[in-house]
C-alpha cells in the first residue's frame, strides 16, 4: 500500500468541485486516510513548491495557492502515486486527456484544480509538510 499527497487547489474549491474530485478518488478504490481544509501560509506554499523556486511562474503559483482554502488529503492504495497522477491528467492543458480531472474541468496551466505527488519520495516529503505521520499511518 502506498500513500500520496493530494491537494484540491483554491480554484477547485471556488468552483465547488471538491465533491466531484473526492468522488472520483473513492470510486477508483483509493482510500482517503487524512483530510483537512485549510488556508495556507505563503511559507507552506513556497515549501510545497520549492522545486519550482527558480521558475518564472513560481510567484504566480504561490499567490494562487494562497488565494483561498485548499483541501489537503493523504490518499492511499496500490500504486497510489501513479494512479492519482493519471487520474489528475497532464500539466499542459493541451495534453491532459478527456476523462482525467484536468482534462474534464480545466484549461489553465496554473489553475489546474488538483495536485498529486510525482513520486513516492515526493509523497513522503510532502505528506510530512502537511500532516503528522500519525494522521495517515496506522
Ligand atoms: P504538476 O502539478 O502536474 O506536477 P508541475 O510541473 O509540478 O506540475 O508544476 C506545479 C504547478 O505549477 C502546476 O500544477 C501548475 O499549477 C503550475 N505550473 C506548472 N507549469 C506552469 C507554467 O508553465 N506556467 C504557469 N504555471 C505552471
Ligand atoms: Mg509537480
Amino acid at each position: 500500500m502506498e500513500s500520496t499527497m493530494v491537494l484540491i487547489k483554491p480554484d477547485a474549491v471556488r468552483r465547488r468541485l471538491i465533491g466531484r474530485i473526492i468522488e472520483r478518488l473513492e470510486a477508483r478504490g483509493l482510500t482517503i486516510r487524512a483530510m483537512k481544509m485549510v488556508r495556507i501560509s505563503r511559507e507552506l506554499a513556497e515549501k510545497h513548491y520549492a522545486e519550482h523556486a527558480s521558475r518564472a511562474f513560481y510567484p504566480k503559483l504561490v499567490s494562487f495557492m494562497t488565494s483561498g482554502p485548499i483541501v489537503a488529503m493523504a490518499v492511499s492504495g496500490p500504486a497510489a502515486v501513479t494512479l492519482v497522477r493519471k487520474m489528475i491528467g497532464a500539466t499542459d492543458p493541451t495534453e491532459s486527456e478527456p476523462g482525467s480531472i484536468r482534462g474534464e474541468y480545466s484549461l489553465d496551466v496554473t489553475e489546474n484544480l488538483v495536485h498529486g505527488s510525482d513520486s513516492p519520495e515526493s509523497a513522503a516529503s510532502e505528506l510530512a509538510l502537511w500532516f503528522e505521520q500519525s494522521d495517515y499511518v496506522d
